[in-house]
C-alpha cells in the first residue's frame, strides 16, 4: 500500500486531519490501533474554543455540533465559597465557547470520512516507523495476524501520549518538558440535568470540583482525588457528598445526582516534546504535549497542531511549497507553551497540592483576590479560555 500522508491514530487530531487533507485532494490513510466502538466510548473533552469550531465548519462536519452544542458565553470560578463570574463575551470582544463532547466530534468525523470512503483502518496492531530519514517513510502494522507495509510521503504521529510516534524521534533529538502533579481527576457522566446554565470550576480545601455538561440532560462533573486513588473506592454517594462539599451552598444545594454512567480517574501531566517534527514525521495532538484538563485545552491544542499541519501538507502537495513544512514545529509549539502555561496557571489557582505551605495557600488566596478585582486580569484570563488565535 502507498499514500501521501501515513497518519496514525484515529482520535479527533488524526481523524480530523484525514479529513481535511481529503477535502483538499491530498491522498491519506489512517492508522487505529483500537476498533471504532472503541474509541467512541472514550469520554474526554467537552469545551470547544471557537478556532476548533471553525475548523469542523471548514472540514464540513460541524452540522450536529451547530444544532446540538451549546454556545457558552461565561463561566463561574468559585474559591473557598466565593464566586467570580468570568462575562467571556464581554472580557474578549464577543468570544464565547461551545460545550460539545469529544466523542460526538470524533463521531461527527467518522461519519463524514465514511461518506468519503475514506481509509480509516482500525485494530492496526503493532504499528511501527521505519525510514523516517530517507525519503521513503513507511509504516508497518499487522491486521488480522498479516503483516502489512504502508509507503507515504509523509507521517503524521497523531497517536495521542502513549503511541510509537514521539519515540520514533531518536532520544538525541527529542527535549521533553515534564510536571507531573500529585493528583489526579476523578470524572463522572450522569443522565442528570446540570447544576447550572454554565460551568462551574471550584476550588477548595478539600479539594478541586468541576461541573460542567454535554446537554441539558447530561452532566459531567469532576473532583479532585489522589493520583493513585482506585475508582472502585469511589462509590456515587461518596462521589456526590464530595462534589457537594466543595461547591459553593446554593449549588450544592441546587445539585441533582443520579446514577454515574461513566466513571473514570484521569491523571494530571503537563508535558512538550520538541521539536514535533523530525524529516518525514510530524507530530500533532497529544503525541506531544499533555496539559491538565483546568483549561479545557488538550482537545483545542490538538486542533492549532491541525490546522497549521494540514495546511502545511496541502501547500507541499498542491503547491510545491516546503515553508510551512519547515516551520511547523516551530509555529505549533508558540501556541503550545501558551496553553501550557495558562493551563498550569488554571490547575495551581484551584487545586491543593499537598505539600502546599501557608505562603503558597496565601499566594492561591491573593490570585483570586487579584482576579475577583482586576479586570485585566479577567480579561487576561478570558483570552485564553477562549482560546488565542491560531
Ligand atoms: P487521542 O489520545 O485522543 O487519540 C490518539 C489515538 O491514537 C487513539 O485513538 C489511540 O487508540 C491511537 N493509538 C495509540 N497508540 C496507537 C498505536 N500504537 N497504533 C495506532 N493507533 C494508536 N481534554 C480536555 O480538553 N478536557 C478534558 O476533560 C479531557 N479529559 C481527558 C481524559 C482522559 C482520560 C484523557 C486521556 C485525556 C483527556 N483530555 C481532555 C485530553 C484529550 O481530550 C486529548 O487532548 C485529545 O484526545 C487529543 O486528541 P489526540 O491528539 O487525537 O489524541
Ligand atoms: C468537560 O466537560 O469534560 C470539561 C470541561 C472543562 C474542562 C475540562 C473538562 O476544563
Amino acid at each position: 500500500m502507498n499514500t501521501q500522508v501515513a497518519i496514525i491514530g484515529g482520535g479527533p487530531a488524526g481523524l480530523l486531519l484525514s479529513r481535511l487533507l481529503q477535502l483538499n485532494g491530498v491522498d491519506n490513510v489512517v492508522l487505529e490501533r483500537r476498533s471504532r466502538d472503541y474509541v467512541l466510548s472514550r469520554i474526554r473533552a467537552g469545551v470547544l474554543e471557537q478556532g476548533l469550531v471553525d475548523l469542523l465548519q471548514e472540514a464540513d462536519v460541524h452540522k450536529r455540533l451547530k444544532a446540538e452544542g451549546e454556545v457558552h458565553a461565561g463561566f463561574d470560578i468559585a474559591f473557598h465559597g466565593e464566586v467570580c463570574h468570568l462575562d467571556l463575551a464581554e472580557l474578549s470582544d464577543g468570544k464565547t465557547v461551545t460545550v460539545y463532547g469529544q466523542t460526538e466530534v470524533t463521531r461527527d468525523l467518522y461519519d463524514a470520512l465514511d461518506a468519503a470512503e475514506a481509509t480509516v483502518i482500525h485494530e492496526a496492531e503493532n504499528v511501527a516507523l521505519h525510514d523516517l530519514d530517507t525519503d521513503n517513510p513507511r509504516v508497518t502494522f499487522e491486521l488480522n495476524g498479516q503483516t502489512q507495509q504502508l509507503s507515504a510521503t509523509f507521517i503524521a504521529g497523531c497517536d495521542g501520549f502513549h503511541g510509537p510516534s514521539r519515540q520514533a524521534i531518536p532520544a538525541s533529538v527529542r527535549e521533553e518538558y515534564e510536571l507531573t502533579y500529585p493528583f489526579g481527576w476523578l470524572g463522572i457522566l450522569s443522565e442528570t440535568p446540570p447544576v447550572g446554565e454554565e460551568l462551574i470550576y471550584a476550588g477548595h480545601e478539600s479539594g478541586f470540583a468541576l461541573c460542567s455538561m454535554r446537554s441539558r440532560k447530561l452532566s459531567r462533573y469532576y473532583v479532585q482525588c489522589p493520583s493513585d486513588d482506585d475508582v472502585a473506592d469511589w462509590s456515587d454517594d461518596r462521589f456526590w457528598e464530595e462534589l457537594k462539599s466543595r461547591l459553593p451552598t446554593a449549588d450544592a444545594n441546587a445539585l441533582v445526582t443520579g446514577p454515574s454512567i461513566e466513571k473514570s480517574i484521569a491523571p494530571l501531566r503537563s508535558y512538550v516534546c520538541e521539536p514535533m517534527s523530525w524529516n518525514r514525521l510530524f507530530l500533532a495532538g497529544d503525541a506531544a504535549h499533555i496539559v491538565p484538563p483546568t483549561g479545557a485545552k488538550g482537545l483545542n491544542l490538538a486542533a492549532s497542531d491541525v490546522h497549521y499541519l494540514s495546511r502545511a501538507f496541502i501547500d507541499y502537495f498542491n503547491k510545491g511549497g516546503e515553508s510551512l513544512l519547515r516551520d511547523y514545529s516551530k509555529t505549533a509549539l508558540s501556541r503550545v507553551w501558551k496553553a501550557e502555561r495558562f493551563s498550569w496557571w488554571m490547575t495551581r489557582l484551584l487545586h491543593c497540592f499537598p505539600k502546599q505551605n501557608n505562603f503558597e495557600k496565601n499566594l492561591q488566596s491573593a490570585e483570586f483576590d487579584y482576579l475577583q478585582s482586576s479586570h485585566a486580569a479577567k480579561v487576561a484570563l478570558a483570552e485564553n479560555y477562549v482560546g488565542l488565535h491560531y
